[in-house]
């Protein structure tokens, strides 16, 4: 009986059907925003105060602070110039529900996506030297969301700047924050795709 169980669960993974293969994870802090990795603009994080989609209080709050300007938290990395990455976001709203992504290189353009969570929906906010983007969202439990953007960056450089953007009621990305409005970040990644 021992056997035969092992032998199942042996068969079931060889059979199962093959992902999407991505390298080793660029981002520090990938699921902790207090992480002085992430630059806050105009934005507090207290960590691990709200629950994640799967349970557990390991999501983070980013809250605007009541100064004119962008909100917003990003961090800097090195990428394979040329090569294909997948950034992803979950987060949820939580007083606003407007959240631009970017993936930058840095030097000459980037790739973008406004997501509107309660629609939901992704728009395409201009890529300029990154190609061939593509942009998803998806709905997890609790009220979250998976955000994706998939593009190639250009063979120019090697840096790459993973940016988190709020924008106000009025599509603003410049404006006068507010201490209760902000969002709950669960995750990031930013990966090559191989
Ligand atoms: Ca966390």
């Amino acid at each position: 009986m021992g056997s035969l169980s092992k032998f199942g669960r042996r068969q079931k993974m060889t059979s199962a059907p093959a992902a999407a293969s991505y390298g080793p994870e660029l981002l520090v802090g990938p699921a902790d925003f207090s992480n002085a990795a992430w630059i806050k603009t105009r934005t507090t994080v207290t960590a691990d105060n709200a629950a994640a989609s799967g349970g557990g209080m390991t999501a983070d709050t980013a809250m605007e602070t009541a100064i004119t300007g962008t909100h917003r938290l990003h961090q800097a990395g090195i990428r394979e110039s040329g090569a294909r990455y997948r950034y992803e976001v979950v987060l949820k709203a939580n007083g606003r529900d407007l959240v631009d992504l970017e993936m930058s290189d840095n030097l000459t353009g980037q790739a973008g996506a406004l997501f509107n969570l309660p629609v939901p929906d992704a728009t395409d906010t201009g890529d300029a030297t990154w190609t061939s983007s593509t942009r998803s969202i998806v709905a997890l439990a609790g009220g979250f969301f998976r955000c994706v953007i998939e593009a190639t960056g250009p063979a120019l450089g090697t840096d790459f700047i993973a940016a988190i953007g709020l924008r106000n009621a009025g599509f603003a990305t410049s404006y006068l924050g507010d201490v209760t409005l902000g969002i709950i970040l669960e995750s990031a990644s930013f990966k090559k795709v191989l």
